[in-house]
């Protein structure tokens, strides 16, 4: 990959590593060095125990060996030796495999110190990697949320993105749009001559194709988020409905408090469920009612901030707790205008079953029955296939320049249709190519790359 000349705000000749963090405790632990003194540094406290030299013969390599501090052995420990840029951040790269030991891993820290190298910044190793070519920005972000990643469909997501995703598609266009827009520019040195190099349908066809792919990400950015930060579910219902007792049969916990008085739950109770590799944010709200109780209404406006923010409203019925007419067309009303899905489950049906099994998910929370069949609902209702996990847009920051690729092509388009002059055609379709190329970084203002650095942890 071709990195842009005005992206590297740092001095590459400088030597990094990552210091150990207190929480950092395993049998194992590892601290890398990266920069052009990584090698010379390492010769100076760290002594084969073979006769294997660090510098010369072929890389990667493994060196078993002592670190020393001065006249003390430090740690016995495997030094692994990358020369550049055949390494992750691209630099000459050593990593020293020491026992997991916090003061080994904070001694060594301090004589890396010594020796001349300094403490990397957040996200410092990636952005090397970027500056280096050694991976696009848009593969940098992947390697974030990868790290972050809780959840198989984050960690698809994650790998997916690393491994090219929908950027690589994204790319490919812009390649294509770079290309004939050179044409355009062509035709303008020829401006007393009618020519015309780049061919109009071509460039219909291009813009089309990048605008159906742009919106068509855009369209599911809404489930990426939604797994990205858990999925957001409301549980919600007239008081004693049983939405509680759904809840803790959800979780498998005794989570919520249950009883046979109406207007139990006043505030709500959120917690977090795994299905299926999603993630599920469940929201337990106060039953719906009109009520003369203060703090109940209090609860019950709550009730409706869940439901409105929810993406999936599970919608409890039971036989002797049924909301009035308002209230429940209050609840499809907020449905409409979210777009959430919502899952009618019939409550209680040991006592009395649904009076229509094809509009109602029976269950009876308190046996655990059909609980099994909510929880395939609700993977069912996050509409997500795993296939289409590669074409899931989560990124906000992509998201955004999409939107804005997405109205210069919209002008670009419209240049091509009223004939506008090839200047403002040609200023259309380098805005539509920045916007894109933002995404993968090919172009990249140094503002957006230390905004999107600092948000890793140091190390990384
Ligand atoms: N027979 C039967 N009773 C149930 C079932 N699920 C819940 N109940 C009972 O219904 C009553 C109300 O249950 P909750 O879970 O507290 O109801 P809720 O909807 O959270 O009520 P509020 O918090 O007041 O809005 C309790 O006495 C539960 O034991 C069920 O599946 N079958
Ligand atoms: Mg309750």
């Amino acid at each position: 990959m071709k990195v842009p000349p005005h992206v590297g705000n740092f001095s590459a000749s400088d030597t990094i590593f990552a210091p150990a963090t207190p929480e950092g405790v395993s049998a194992v632990a590892v601290m890398r060095l990266s920069g052009p003194a990584a090698f010379d540094i390492t010769e100076k406290i760290f002594k084969p125990k073979g006769s294997r030299p660090l510098k010369s013969g072929t890389f990667p390599k493994v060196i078993y060996g002592e670190i020393r501090d001065g006249e003390e052995v430090l740690d016995e420990a495997l030094v692994l030796a990358f020369r550049g840029p055949r390494s992750y951040t691209g630099e000459d790269v050593v990593e020293f495999q020491c026992h997991g030991s916090p003061y080994v891993m904070r001694r060594l820290g301090q004589i890396l110190l010594e020796k001349g190298a300094r403490t990397a910044e957040p996200g410092e190793f990636t952005r090397r990697a970027f500056f280096h070519g050694r991976l696009s920005l848009d593969q940098a972000e992947a390697v974030m949320d990868l790290i972050a990643a809780e959840t198989q469909a984050q960690q698809r997501m994650a790998m997916y993105q690393m491994r090219g995703g929908y950027a690589a598609q994204l790319r490919s266009l812009r390649q294509e749009l770079v290309d004939l827009m050179a044409l355009v520019e062509l035709e303008l040195d020829f401006s007393e001559e009618d020519v015309e190099f780049a061919s109009r349908s071509k460039l219909e066809r291009l813009l089309e194709d990048l605008m159906a792919l742009a919106e068509k990400l855009r369209r599911s950015f809404a489930s990426g988020q939604a797994l990205r930060q858990g999925v957001p579910v409301a549980i919600v219902g007239a008081p004693n409905a049983g939405k509680s007792t759904l809840l803790n049969a959800l979780l498998q916990d005794d989570r919520a408090l249950v009883s046979d008085v109406a207007g139990t739950t006043r505030d709500t109770v959120t917690d977090h469920l795994y299905i299926g590799g999603v993630k599920f944010q469940l929201v337990d709200t106060a039953g719906l009612r009109d009520t003369s109780d203060h703090i109940e209404a209090m609860g019950i406006e709550r009730s409706f901030k869940a439901l409105e923010q929810a993406r999936i409203i599970l919608w409890v019925f039971a036989p002797d707790a049924l909301l009035s007419a308002d209230l429940s067309e209050k609840i499809r009303k907020t449905a409409a205008v979210t777009q959430a899905t919502v899952l009618r489950v019939w409550n209680k049906s040991d006592v009395t079953p649904p009076p229509d099994s094809n509009h109602f998910l029976a269950v009876s929370a308190r046996l655990g029955k059909g609980v099994d069949g909510v929880r395939e609902a609700l993977i069912q209702a996050v509409g997500v296939a795993t296939s289409a996990l590669a074409e899931t847009l989560a990124n906000q920051r992509h998201y955004e320049a999409l939107g804005l690729a997405l109205e210069a092509a919209a002008r670009a388009q419209n240049a091509l249709k009223e004939n506008w002059s090839g200047e403002l055609l040609a200023f259309e379709l380098r805005e539509v190519a920045r916007h894109v190329g933002a995404i993968t970084g090919e172009v990249v203002t140094d503002e957006v790359l230390g905004a999107i650095f600092s948000r890793f942890c140091i190390g990384k």
